[in-house]
This record gives structure tokens, C-alpha cells and sequence, in this order.
């Protein structure tokens, strides 16, 4: 641990808060829309969505449990909830069930038939997760999967958010070109050494196949001059994990700078503020807060849990996390 490293959590964190209110006015927008919106990326409202929110319920329970505690993450997801930062419907669904008395453990294998939701809503918001466990891969992904669990209990968002967390761990200890061959061996062993959490925390059997190709396809793009169109294609921009994840990291590593990698990644269109947040949390992890653009920074919101405070729950999550080492 050194001191670069707070600089990264604290630009984790914030990264992640700029990609979502960057991305926010152009959410649901094509490629070709949010040209129009866009010009050279000047930051428009500033505005966070619920993408930051959960992300900032996720990194309080972290720091006030100093570790993982489901009922309480759960609580603060319902206390912070403010429905104009639009959240996603299953997400909505499951806060409103557990807020009216469900089980924080049953209330996310109620929605979708059954199923659970694979949305990217437990991947958008798993930053903190990514930042306090980077040091220990297996722990990373049972909290990644623990903390999925409260809204999202289908394998695949589960093993989108452990793969968003894993991508900003590797980010933060200066991985970038060898990400990709990282990101397989990581699902590969989730398939194969922790098939036992996965039956515990799924509604339905493991099947990481989908973030194998995803990863393959991403090499091969990577490996190539691809246009933004076959981006959108063959990885996706929507609101599934799945769609979204990959893309993210794609993002990261396609570009050389914090705003590069932001801008591309909204740019693409589709679920802007998610893709955005998502490629702002690696980014951050990866260049540090210092190398996020201060016209962007100034133009976050302020406010009780505005930029001020998101940055002090990255301090307070590095000083945890250096005790604690
Ligand atoms: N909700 C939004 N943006 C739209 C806001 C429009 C709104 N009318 C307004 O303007 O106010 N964004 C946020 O939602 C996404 C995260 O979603 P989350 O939390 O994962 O929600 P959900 O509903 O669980 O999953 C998202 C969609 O994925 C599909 N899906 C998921 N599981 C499924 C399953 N088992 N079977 C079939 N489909 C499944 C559904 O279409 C879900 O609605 C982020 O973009 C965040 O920014
Ligand atoms: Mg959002
Ligand atoms: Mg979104």
C-alpha cells in the first residue's frame, strides 16, 4: 500500500460518479444521438444517477461495517433511494419488497419469473468492492456476488459485477494490456473452484460461457481497427451485464487517458450513464483521481453526498483498508 494508491480509490470512486453523470443525459440515446448531444465531452447537468447512489449505499456499508454485512447494505440502499435518479425496474421492484418487509435474501429471486434480474444494476455499483478486496481475488468475487444478491440473484448479473470488480482491482495495480487474458482465467476459475457459491447465492446454475466469448470477441477487437458500429454489435450496450461489462472494459483499454476512455465509452450510445460509470471506475483505478479532467470534477454535484463526499468514502475506504493490511 502507498499513497499513490488512495489516489486511486478516491478516483475509482469519483471516476465511476463522472462516467454516470456524464453518461446520464444521453442514456437510451444512439451513437448518432449522442454525437448531436457531445461535442468535444464538456460535462452538461452533473447530475448522478442510481447507478452513483447504490454505488455510494455499497461503499457506506463497506466503511461502517469494515467489510461485507447484506442486511445493512440493504438498508442503505432503501434509505438512500431517491426514485428521480431513475433506477432500473427490478431494482425498483426488489427495494420496494424488502422496504415492505421481505428478506433482503429472498426479495431478488422473487423477480423476473423466478429467474432474477442478469441487469447491470449489481455491476454498476460495485466499485467500492472492486477497490477493498483487490488484493484477494477470491474474496473479491464472493463479495461481489454477496452484494449482487440484495437486487440481482441471476448468475450472470452476479458474475458481470464480480468481473467489473476484478477489471477495476487488476486497473488499480497498473494492468491494462493484460487485462483481457487476466479477465479468462478469473471466470474460468469462477466455473470451475467456486461452483459451490454459486449454487448458494443463484437462482439458476452457473453458466459463465457468455463472458468467455465476450472475452474472446474483445481480444479479437482489440487486436484490430474496429469501428464503433462492430463494437456495438459484437459486444453490446444495453442493460444487461452482459452487455454492458465487456464494454466497458473495452473501453478502458481501447483508449490512452481517463477522458479517452469515458468519452468513447458514452459515445458509443445505448446505457450511457452505466457503460460510462462502469468505464469511469476502472479508469479511475487505473490513472488516478489526479488524471480526471477538473472541468468535470467542479461540474459533479455538490451537495450531502455530492463529489466532496464520494471522494472522502474512497479516503475512508483506503485508511480501512491500510489498517486492516
Ligand atoms: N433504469 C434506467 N434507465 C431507464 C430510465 C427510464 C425511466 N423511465 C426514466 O426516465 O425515469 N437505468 C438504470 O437501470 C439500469 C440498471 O438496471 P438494473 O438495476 O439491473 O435493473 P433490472 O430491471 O433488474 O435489469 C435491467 C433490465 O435487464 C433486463 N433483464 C434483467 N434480468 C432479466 C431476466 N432474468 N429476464 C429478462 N430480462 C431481464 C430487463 O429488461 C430489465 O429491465 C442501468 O442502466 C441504470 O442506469
Ligand atoms: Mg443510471
Ligand atoms: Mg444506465
Amino acid at each position: 500500500m502507498n499513497t499513490d494508491l488512495k489516489a486511486k480509490f478516491t478516483g475509482a470512486l469519483l471516476g465511476s460518479a463522472i462516467g454516470d453523470a456524464l453518461g446520464a443525459p444521453v442514456e437510451g440515446y444512439s451513437m448518432e444521438k449522442v454525437k448531436a448531444v457531445y461535442g468535444e465531452g464538456e460535462m452538461k447537468a452533473g447530475r448522478y444517477t442510481d447507478d452513483t447512489e447504490m454505488m455510494i449505499g455499497v461503499a457506506e456499508s463497506l466503511i461502517a461495517n469494515r467489510g461485507f454485512n447484506g442486511a445493512d447494505m440493504a438498508l442503505r440502499f432503501i434509505l438512500n433511494y431517491d426514485a428521480t435518479r431513475r433506477y432500473g425496474p427490478g431494482s425498483k421492484e426488489v427495494l420496494g419488497r424488502i422496504h415492505a418487509g421481505e428478506s433482503w435474501r429472498e426479495a431478488s429471486k422473487q423477480i423476473f419469473g423466478g429467474e432474477g434480474s442478469y441487469g447491470n444494476g449489481a455491476a454498476m455499483r460495485i466499485a467500492p468492492v472492486g477497490i477493498f478486496y483487490c488484493d484477494n481475488a477470491e474474496l473479491l468475487r464472493e463479495i461481489a456476488y454477496k452484494s449482487s444478491h440484495i437486487t440481482h440473484s441471476h448468475v450472470l448479473g452476479k458474475e458481470g459485477a464480480a468481473l467489473q470488480a476484478y477489471s477495476i482491482a487488476l486497473a488499480l495495480h497498473g494492468h491494462k494490456a493484460d487485462m483481457p487474458s487476466r479477465l479468462k482465467g478469473f471466470v474460468k476459475d469462477v466455473s470451475f473452484k467456486n461452483i459451490a457459491l454459486a449454487k448458494e447465492y443463484c437462482t439458476i446454475g452457473t453458466t459463465n460461457d457468455v463472458y468467455k466469448e465476450k472475452l474472446s470477441k474483445l481480444e479479437q477487437l482489440l487486436g484490430k481497427q474496429t469501428a464503433k458500429a462492430e463494437l456495438i454489435t459484437e459486444l453490446g450496450t444495453g442493460e444487461a451485464a452482459f452487455d454492458s461489462v465487456p464494454t466497458a472494459i473495452y473501453s478502458f483499454i481501447h483508449a490512452n487517458s481517463f477522458k479517452d476512455a469515458v468519452m468513447y465509452a458514452i459515445r458509443l450510445g445505448g446505457d450511457t450513464d452505466t457503460i460510462g460509470a462502469m468505464t469511469g471506475a476502472i479508469s479511475g483505478a487505473y490513472y488516478g483521481e489526479a488524471a480526471i479532467p477538473g472541468a468535470w470534477l467542479d461540474n459533479l454535484e455538490e451537495g450531502a453526498k455530492g463529489r466532496s463526499y464520494i471522494k472522502r468514502l474512497g479516503a475512508e475506504l483506503y485508511r480501512i483498508k491500510i489498517q486492516t493490511s
